[in-house]
C-alpha cells in the first residue's frame, strides 16, 4: 500500500479587528509526518496536536505541539496511532519487537506507561478526557474489549466473536463493533477489510 508523506500545519483563528477578515495564524510543525494508513495525528481541544513521525523509513517517534513548541514523548521506533485527550494524555500503539506484536502505552503529562504486556495484539486505543483508555487485545481466541479507568485494566467483553475498534465518550460510555463467530469463514487480512466484514454483520453494540 502506498506510503504518504504530508506536512503537519496547526491554524490558529485570530480576533478579527474592526470589520476586517479573519486573520488566520498557519504554523508549520513538521514535514515528517507519517501518513499510513490514517488517524496518525489529532487536536484537541487546547489547539494542541500530537502525530506519529518518523525515524529514518520506520514510522516511530510520537509528538506533541503543545501551543508553544514540541515535545517528543516517545522515540521508539514503530509507535502508531497516537490519540490525545483535553488534558494534553495520549495514548498510541508501539510494537513489542520481541514478542512481535503491539502494546497500548499511555503519557499522563508527566511519564510514559504501559498498559499492555501481553504476547498478543491490542489494537484501536482510545482515551477520554477523564483519561480513560479502552482497546481491543486478541486473548488467543478472539478480540476483546479492555477499559483502563486510571487504576486498573479489566475486560468488557468476554466471548467467542470479534469485538473490536472500541470509542468511549467522557460520560465512560463506549460503542464497539461486535464481529462474526470465531469459525466463521471470514479470516482478518488486514484491518481495513476488518472494519468493513464486522460492520456487514451485526453492525455496533454499545457498553453502558
Ligand atoms: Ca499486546
Ligand atoms: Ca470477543
Amino acid at each position: 500500500m502506498k506510503q504518504q508523506l504530508i506536512t503537519m500545519c496547526v491554524l490558529v483563528l485570530l480576533p478579527a479587528v474592526g470589520l476586517a477578515a479573519p486573520n488566520y495564524d498557519i504554523r508549520k510543525l513538521s514535514d515528517d509526518v507519517y501518513h499510513y494508513p490514517h488517524n496518525t495525528f489529532q487536536l484537541n481541544d487546547l489547539g494542541h496536536v500530537v502525530w506519529e513521525g518518523r525515524i529514518n523509513d520506520d514510522p516511530g517517534a510520537i509528538y506533541l505541539f503543545n501551543g508553544s513548541g514540541i515535545e517528543t514523548i516517545s522515540t521508539k521506533t514503530y509507535n502508531h496511532n497516537p490519540r490525545i485527550n483535553a488534558r494534553d494524555e495520549i495514548v498510541w500503539l508501539g510494537w513489542d519487537e520481541a514478542e512481535r506484536e503491539w502494546e497500548v502505552f499511555l503519557f499522563d503529562g508527566v511519564t510514559v506507561s504501559q498498559l499492555t504486556t501481553n504476547t498478543q495484539n491490542d489494537y484501536y486505543a482510545q482515551i477520554n478526557d477523564n483519561g480513560w483508555v479502552v482497546w481491543a487485545g486478541y486473548d488467543g481466541n478472539d478480540y476483546e474489549i479492555y477499559l483502563y479507568d486510571g487504576l486498573s485494566t479489566r475486560p468488557i467483553t468476554q466471548n467467542n466473536v470479534y469485538d473490536v475498534e472500541p470509542q468511549l465518550n467522557n460520560s465512560g460510555q463506549i460503542v464497539w463493533s461486535h464481529g462474526y463467530a470465531i469459525n466463521s469463514e471470514y479470516e482478518i487480512p488486514t484491518l481495513t477489510l476488518e472494519k468493513i466484514k464486522f460492520r456487514n454483520f451485526n453492525g455496533l453494540q454499545v457498553h453502558v
